[in-house]
């Protein structure tokens, strides 16, 4: 049988008309400003300790749909997206003019970090991001990548980002996946124009997770740091480090003091991290912090609290046991799933507390409290008993004593908990 040849057009489908196109873009316009628009609530039956919300707070669909397609019909007939997002996660965070802003980590469809400002008024809904996001200044050593900001304002009258900057570790040529971390800082006066400063230099070969404390002490610019001798293995580093250093303009630490180890079994086995800067109240400075352990289903990351003392900001008072908060639901999926990661919070002058928290590294959650709260969480909650047999006892007195108040009904004749 003879074929005939089918006539088929390479070109496809002629482009939309002008008014499909104007259209689609209001409707992509329409959707856009439902999300930002929408009210977030509390989830009922919290735990007391927090309020997490119904929904995230930031996704990649917050970013303005003009940071993702261009509009010209021209140029785009099919008004395609041109420059995704894929998440928007880890953000810092810092009052604004009565408002709340944060730093976020907005991440492209191609892998690249960058900072972007997203604003509200009420901290848990409303976030819309400025018009550009933050063109922050490279230095001669350029990065490829730069993410996690830590939004700190120091008594010297600056603001203060302090961030990952990764380069490729250029030492090992073949590998693809070799990288450094390394402490950015810049600093500002309107989170637009930035300053860039040399990286933070130490004896350590990788450091993320670095915080800018808001005092001097001893006259002198305060790190959080983290030392690692591994871009990211767990059991590479030794804890959350401290030190001082003379010139930020030009920031040396020449010796970190571990202030808050690993520990064997406990939820920052394999490494931890300090989250944003540290909230001062009267009982001393209140910390957050990410605790990370291996798991046969790869790394889990949770949130933990710690006090410090207020004249000793290296001397932990209190070390709450066990995580503060950990993954849930669908914060659990994600780019890199079971992840909490938090490096911004705020604290408001009646003593609300704001905690925004990336979830599997796609999108960003709030969490909200208040400093009564979460002193009464770090002053009475137990510190781990790092053995089962401690932890039972723990719980045993717990249990003893609501019994004994009658608070609670006994199901059984017999107390097995006694001895
Ligand atoms: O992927 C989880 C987190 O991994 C890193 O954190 P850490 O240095 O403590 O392992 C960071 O890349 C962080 O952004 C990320 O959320």
């Amino acid at each position: 049988m003879v074929q005939t040849a089918i006539p088929f057009n390479h070109d496809g489908p002629s482009p939309m008309t002008k008014t499909t196109f104007q259209n689609k873009l209001k409707q992509l316009q329409r959707q856009h400003e439902q999300l930002v628009q929408r009210r977030n609530r509390p989830q009922k039956n919290g735990n007391g300790i927090f309020d997490r919300y119904e929904f995230p707070v930031l996704t990649a669909e917050h970013t303005p749909w003009f940071w993702r397609y261009d509009l010209n019909p021209a140029t785009n007939p099919h008004l395609m997206t041109r420059l995704g997002i894929n998440c928007v996660f880890n953000v810092g965070a810092m009052e604004w003019n009565g408002n709340i802003v944060l730093m976020a980590r907005t991440e492209g469809w191609d892998r690249k970090s960058f900072f972007a400002v997203a604003e509200s008024k009420t901290g848990v809904d409303g976030f819309r991001f400025w018009d550009y996001p933050v063109r922050m200044p490279e230095l001669e050593d350029k990065e490829t990548n730069l993410y996690d900001m830590r939004l700190v304002r120091h008594e010297d009258g600056w603001i203060y980002g302090l961030f990952c900057a990764e380069r490729h570790d250029d030492s090992k040529p073949g590998d693809l996946s070799a990288a450094i971390a390394r402490c950015g800082i810049a600093r500002t006066k309107d989170l637009v124009k930035w300053e860039r400063l040399p990286d933070l230099k130490t004896d350590s070969l990788h450091q993320r997770n670095c915080v800018l404390h808001p005092e001097f002490v001893k006259s002198k610019h305060a790190f959080y740091t983290r030392p690692m001798a591994d871009f990211a293995a767990t059991g590479s580093g030794d804890g959350i480090g401290w030190g001082l250093c003379d010139d930020i303009e030009n920031a040396v630490i020449g010796k970190e003091e571990i202030i808050d180890p690993r520990f064997y079994h406990t939820i920052k086995e394999g490494k931890n991290g300090l989250g944003p800067a540290p909230i001062k109240t009267k009982k001393g400075w209140l910390h957050l912090a990410h605790g990370v352990r291996n798991t046969a289903a790869g790394m889990r990351y949770v949130l933990y609290l710690f006090l410090c003392d207020l004249n000793n900001p290296t001397k932990v008072i209190k070390a709450p046991g066990g995580y503060f908060m950990a993954p849930e639901g669908e914060e659990r999926v994600g780019d890199v799933s079971n992840v909490v990661f938090a490096n911004g919070w705020v604290a408001r002058t009646n003593g609300d507390v704001f905690i925004y928290y990336g979830s599997s590294d796609t999108r960003t959650q709030v969490a909200t409290t208040t400093v009564e709260k979460l002193l009464d969480y770090a002053a009475n909650t137990p510190e781990d008993g790092l053995r089962s047999k401690v932890c039972v006892e723990q719980r045993c007195r717990l249990i003893e004593n609501n019994l004994r108040r009658g608070t609670a009904r006994r199901t059984q004749a017999l107390n097995n908990c006694n001895p």
